[in-house]
């Protein structure tokens, strides 16, 4: 880790401490003129910058008042350090791209909501359609294949969940420490290490229990934990003491939720509030979403059909059979139910929707404690989920109990085809799979000290290999990539204030025998419906080939459902475009192999 340059400079919210805020509005960037003390203005503030430039200061009065304010902001705040940007990154698990409100859902998001309608939404943002090469991409802005958190055709080391990263592929924590970072982690990992030992100063990811409530084989169970709410209260311990013993230091927080991920776990006064909620069905909820999205304007595509015949990516017959008559593998027609599954499918949907509310309530504590520690304008804050809501259905952990009441600890729930193709909506499939269902994620992103728009919409490609090189962009960390490739992800900053600029053209996926490439709105897929033996897909992957490929092409511009497969009528596209996923797959392969002597554990 070498060359990168924390800057200081000062913001409004410091500018304001000092009672200097009349006025502050039209001429901020005069202060950083009159200094000599600031190497780098922040965005909003380099704009006016070049505007006030331009002015070429009228007369010498006003250059007069400029370097007067200028003193007085360096006078009042001796902590300079700690207006540097902070970083506040959640992360939900199997939450499906229309669970938010603010992305079309009825689930009450008041707080995610908010920080949509002050910052931006991106509406063709992706996610790896699995948990822990999602977490690996995020925390390093790789590609997982790239880094050995997930298998591909061909790679015959030790990938996937199991894998273990190269030396050169360091967490963003690892970089942000040396850079002068206090940096935290809380909720789930997944990610090879432990987060203490990958840069991070402190974490929660010992505290486990089987699922959202203590464990109820526990001698001394405490009857008032609750996963999602223990989780956020970490958060705010770390940033309470960040606030007490380091408040000249930024911050880095990484808020890895396990909701609304299964066991289907959930406090009976939440799960009371959507008890009546979706009686009325899956496709139902997914016209009303798709009306909803409509409305906001979010220009997602038409509704893609429920995939009736597409189930559980993996089969446990014997599993199904503990959870009963109300349970369904596939998503028929909600009119064929017996009353006995429709309540029982309606139930389930009530938990998940309970669980995404109660993330959203505690993320609304977080961000009152960031408002308590007047960091909530000077942090920038983005949400997305790791993949798109499951059909699988299991029972692991403690069992199933059919007599206990659905959502409490003695009961395993999963959501399951049918109410995840209404979370999913309006696209196609789920989690696992990389159609838009799997891979599509909600993405906001907050940051009043550095983005003007509020409330907009972004189409610009993002990826959550984009999240590391944005966040190293925006606290000017300088990457030292001599011992690894490249980065794969991109900062995302130009398009904070432009829907146009340019981010990706092109986005690679794949995942368990499901492959996929997106270039500008073309994208071809190979998918399978169904993998039951999941414990042979790394040998599966292994032994995948070019033969295997029988590519479908689908034109995202006007079909984002996926439903008209134009690869008959395009074939030379198909060809390059699949030659092109077979290169990167070289690439990723050889990134994979290589091996550097540098120490990535210096601090
Ligand atoms: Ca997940």
């Amino acid at each position: 880790m070498s060359g990168f340059k924390p800057l200081v400079f000062p913001t409004q919210a410091a500018l304001k401490r000092c009672g200097v805020q009349k006025g502050l509005e039209a001429q901020p960037m005069d202060i950083l003129l009159g200094s000599p003390t600031y190497e780098t203005p922040p965005p909003k503030l380099r704009n006016q910058l070049l505007e006030t430039t331009e002015m070429n200061f009228r007369n010498v009065r006003n250059l007069i008042w400029v370097m007067a304010l200028a003193g007085l902001a360096i006078a009042c705040n001796p902590l300079m350090a700690n207006e540097r940007t902070n970083f506040l990154v959640i992360l939900a698990d199997d939450l499906g791209f229309s669970d938010p409100g603010c992305y079309g859902g009825e689930i009450e998001t008041p707080n995610l909501d908010a920080l949509a309608a002050g910052g931006l939404r991106y509406t063709q943002f992706y996610n790896t359609a699995r948990c822990w090469p999602t977490r690996a991409a995020v925390m390093t802005g790789y590609y997982p294949q790239q880094v050995r958190r997930d298998s591909m055709p061909g790679a015959t080391r030790q990938y996937g969940g199991s894998g273990k990263r190269p030396e050169w592929a360091q967490t963003l924590a690892e970089y942000l420490r040396p850079a002068g970072y206090r940096t935290y982690h809380s909720g789930k990992w997944h990610i090879d290490g432990k987060p203490t030992d990958n840069g991070f100063d402190l974490s929660d990811e010992a505290t486990r229990s089987p699922g959202f409530f203590d464990s109820i084989r526990k001698k001394n169970r405490d009857p008032k934990f609750y996963r999602t709410t223990a989780t956020a209260q970490h958060a705010i311990d770390c940033l309470q003491e960040h606030a007490e013993e380091h408040s000249d230091q930024p911050f880095f927080h990484f808020l890895a939720f396990h909701a609304p991920h299964f066991p289907l776990h959930a406090l009976p006064e939440d799960i009371e509030r959507y008890r009546d909620r979706y009686i009325a069905g899956w496709e139902a909820l997914r016209e009303e979403r798709k009306q909803r999205q409509r409305e906001l304007g979010l220009n997602v595509g038409p509704l893609s059909p429920i995939e009736q015949e597409v189930g559980p990516p993996y089969a446990f017959p014997d599993q199904i059979k503990v959870l009963g008559e109300g349970e369904v593998t596939r998503p028929l027609p909600w009119e064929e139910l017996t009353e006995e599954q429709q309540q029982f499918q309606a139930t389930k949907m009530a938990i998940h929707a309970a669980m995404v509310d109660r993330m959203d309530q505690e993320i609304g504590r977080v961000l009152a404690q960031l408002k308590e520690m007047g960091q909530f304008e000077n942090t920038w804050i983005c949400f997305l989920s790791d993949n798109g809501a499951s059909a699988e259905i299991m029972v692991r952990g403690e069992g199933h109990d059919p007599s206990a009441s659905p959502g409490s600890a003695a009961t395993y729930l999963c959501l399951g085809p049918g109410f995840s193709s209404a979370a999913n909506t309006p696209f196609r499939r789920h989690k696992t799979w990389v159609h838009e269902g799997g891979t599509s994620t909600p993405f906001i992103v907050h940051w009043p000290e550095g983005i003007r728009a509020e409330n907009e919409l972004r189409t610009n490609l993002g990826h959550a290999i984009d999240i590391a090189p944005t966040v190293l962009d925006l606290a000017r960390v300088e990457l030292d990539e001599t011992g690894g490739p490249p980065m794969s992800g991109r900062s995302l900053k130009p398009s904070f204030d432009d829907n146009d600029a340019a981010t990706h053209n092109e986005l690679w996926f794949y995942h368990e025998g499901n492959w996929a490439l997106r270039q500008g709105d073309w994208k071809i897929i190979h998918s399978n419906i169904s993998r039951p033996f999941p414990w042979l897909r790394s040998e599966t992957a292994a032994n995948e080939s070019k033969e295997n490929g029988d590519w479908q092409l689908y034109d995202l511009a006007s079909d984002r459902a996926e439903q008209s497969n134009l690869a008959d009528k395009h074939p030379e596209r198909v060809q390059q475009m699949a030659d092109r996923w077979w290169e990167l797959r070289d690439q990723f392969l050889h990134d994979s192999m290589v091996d550097s002597d540098r120490s990535r554990r210096a601090n």
